[in-house]
């Protein structure tokens, strides 16, 4: 009630910036449950991305996963999607390979969606498999490597359109490849061609707009790829704006003194919408644990001023050195704590000093705004949704790991 009043001095309201909080979903990433594996192979980890640690107790089967998953969304107010890779597809026997999985292989989560209530987005896997060995895939030289390829980002497409017609609604789909090269290539511009030219196969298919929404992911570098990524934030700007489809900044993705929150109001003026990767680079495209700093603090403000539906917002980290699921409770806690705070920001009043040329009264607000009670806002909204306020979810998680992730061997 004081937090209600002290906010309302400014114009803002508590209870409305706690409704559009419930209304504005994140989807979670599966893969923090089982260090970017899934259940089509045995590891390990490839396309320039890693996991590091070996804390005990990841999801080996889908049911744990799902287990595990059930347990992140009782601590996490508000509302969640899920985001499955290709890799979690379910297997009878026999593993389908990526060319040809399909719907079938996703009926169980499916289910588990309906019955918990959340929507799906999804992700082709162009990395831990043999035919992405040499660290190409859509733009591979060999035609043939390309073809495999080629028919798992349209399978992955019958898949997001199953998701989003199952659930009614749409489906993010996320396009991420690896493709690139350790050392300076001799031609630059031959990858990207052939790139461009297998996605355009793809995006060929027939899918209904309605319940698929397609992106490119864009990336500077990753390990054993660090002179030269096909896939580049210029390549995937420039191909998802002429061929109409959205394009995905991800936190962790460029350099690293760059500002990403900079970038999303000019890639919404020109794609109406954009595709977020939530992550926390630390020296590298580390993907750690998301935290209250201050570049996820500029992402959330922008999201919230530019209007939360205009973004589809996805985490993207996977921590093995620590509990997981306390991992993905935290970084999802955290993600809506940065969200919150930004709606319950005076932007009327700022932008007023800015557009004024007050810069110094605009600097003082921005910081002494900081401090105010958004504590108590984030307790009642958490309250409402029956989930704890504040460190209390971890003895829950401890009691988990006891009970549940210990007996995994
Ligand atoms: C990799 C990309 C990509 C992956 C997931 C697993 O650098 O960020 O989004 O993290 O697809
Ligand atoms: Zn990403």
């Amino acid at each position: 009630e004081e937090a209600k009043k002290i906010y309302a001095q400014f114009g803002i309201d508590t209870e409305a910036a706690m409704e559009r909080l419930a209304k504005l979903s994140v989807s979670v990433h599966c893969w923090q449950g089982d260090d970017v594996i899934g259940f089509d192979h045995d590891g390990p980890l490839t396309g320039g991305i890693q996991t590091t640690g070996n804390y005990p107790g990841k999801a080996r089967t889908p049911e744990e996963l799902m287990a595990d998953l059930d347990k992140v969304f009782s601590l996490v107010p508000g509302k969640k999607k899920l985001n499955l890779h290709a890799c979690y597809g379910i297997h009878e026997g026999v593993i389908t390979d990526r060319d040809r999985i399909g719907p079938e292989n996703f009926e169980p989560w499916v289910r588990w969606a309906k019955r918990v209530g959340v929507k799906l987005d999804f992700n082709p896997t162009f990395f831990s498999h043999p035919k992405a060995a040499d660290g190409l895939t859509l733009s591979h030289p060999d035609a043939k490597i390309r073809k495999f390829w080629i028919k798992h980002g349209i399978q992955s497409l019958k898949i997001a359109e199953y998701f989003g017609k199952e659930l009614k609604s749409p489906c993010g789909i996320n396009f991420w490849c690896p493709d690139g090269y350790k050392d300076e290539p001799s031609d630059r511009l031959g990858p990207r061609k052939r790139m461009a030219a297998s996605l355009d196969e793809i995006f060929k298919c027939r899918y209904d707009r309605k319940a698929v929404v397609p992106f490119l992911e864009s990336k500077l570098f990753g390990i054993g790829v660090e002179s030269y990524t096909v896939n580049s934030h210029e390549f995937v700007t420039g191909y998802a704006l002429k061929r109409g489809i959205l394009a995905l900044l991800d936190m962790g993705h460029f350099h690293l003194t760059e500002n990403v929150a900079d970038k999303i109001s000019s890639f919404l003026m020109f794609f109406g919408k954009v595709a977020f990767h939530i992550s926390r680079p630390v020296r590298w495209d580390s993907d750690h644990v998301i935290r209250q700093n201050d570049d996820l603090r500029a992402c959330a403000q922008e999201i919230v001023k530019m209007n939360p539906k205009n973004f589809i917002i996805a985490l993207d980290y996977f921590d093995a050195s620590i509990n997981r699921i306390a991992a993905w409770v935290l970084g999802m806690r955290n993600m809506q704590k940065e969200l919150l705070k930004a709606m319950l920001m005076p932007w009327d009043k700022l932008v007023r000093l800015q557009n004024g040329g007050d810069f110094t009264e605009q600097l003082v607000l921005q910081e002494e705004y900081r401090n105010y009670p958004f504590d108590a806002v984030w307790a009642e909204f958490c309250k409402r949704n029956s989930v704890p306020a504040s460190e209390e979810w971890f003895d829950s998680v401890k009691r988990y790991e006891q009970q549940v992730l210990s007996r995994r061997s």
